[in-house]
């Protein structure tokens, strides 16, 4: 069998998309494949996160529209930590409209995402209009989007054919969308990154639909290249041990799978 190319040997690709390039080699440098998500409802616990964590992990995922306080001095600072601690904002938006509407969404309105964040995501269900309103603006940014081709949540519709669909949307569009939500590795595209979210060490749920899998599980069995991780270390009285434990995690899952 072939050998898996690791994560900087798929930054140096020629035809791996740019920002796909720096993301996989902010992961070989930090030794992380740790998305943090940062879902808290105020933005000095946001920053806070940011400031703590920052050094532990390859991107910050953000829901800036649960901020009950958002300014865009939030959105300036944030940008200025993802800068000192080489880390990458995503905004998980989950476009989901015809492309005129979302092109305003992501460019305008009251947090201007695109000023902000270098990743964002969208669901394929309207068809590839989404990625034309949303690359209208992004791609002159050098912004990119993941597709979310399966959901962690119980009785999620995006399997089977839907979420073919989706890989070959991703794969027509691969000069703005670079990769994946999605449970497992599905897509054989070197230059593609899969973030898999329901992230926990204590597998199990959350009473409204939320399923998790272990860090070992979905990298190393699952083969996907990124951990998102919420309450595991959100709900933890130490944040940054728990950030350090999952970010260790990750790491050791995914050397032993490059060794098998
Ligand atoms: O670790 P948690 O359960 O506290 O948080 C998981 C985070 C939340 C969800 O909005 C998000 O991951 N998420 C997504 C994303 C990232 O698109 C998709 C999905 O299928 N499941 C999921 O939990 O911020």
């Amino acid at each position: 069998s072939c050998k898996e190319l690791g994560y900087g040997a798929r930054a140096g690709l020629s035809d791996t998309y740019p920002l796909a390039a720096r993301l996989l080699k902010i992961m070989e440098d930090k030794k992380s494949n740790l998305c943090v998500s940062a879902d808290v409802t105020r933005s000095e616990e946001l920053l806070e996160i940011a400031v703590t964590l920052g050094p532990l992990i390859c991107v910050l995922k953000t829901h800036v529209d649960i901020l009950q306080d958002f300014t865009s001095d939030v959105a300036s600072n944030l940008k200025e930590l993802a800068t000192k601690h080489n880390f990458l904002i995503f905004e998980d938006r989950k476009f989901a409209d015809i492309g005129n509407t979302v092109k305003h969404q992501y460019e305008g309105g009251l947090y201007r995402i695109s000023s902000w964040a270098h990743i964002i995501n969208a669901h394929a269900l309207p068809g590839p209009g989404v990625l034309q309103g949303l690359g209208a603006v992004g791609k002159p940014l050098g912004h990119g989007c993941l597709l979310i081709a399966q959901m962690s949540s119980q009785g999620s519709l995006a399997t089977g054919d839907y979420t073919q669909a989706v890989v070959k949307m991703a794969e027509d569009h691969s000069d703005f969308v670079f990769g994946f939500i999605s449970g497992s590795k599905i897509s054989d595209k070197p230059g593609l990154v899969h973030m898999t979210p329901g992230v926990q060490m204590q597998t199990g749920g959350d009473g409204l639909g939320q399923q998790y899998s272990s860090p070992e599980d979905v990298i190393c069995t699952k083969g996907s290249d990124i951990i998102i991780v919420g309450r595991g270390i959100l709900a933890s009285p130490d944040r940054l041990r728990a950030a350090e434990e999952y970010r260790t995690a990750g790491w050791e899952s995914y050397l032993k799978r490059l060794s098998q």
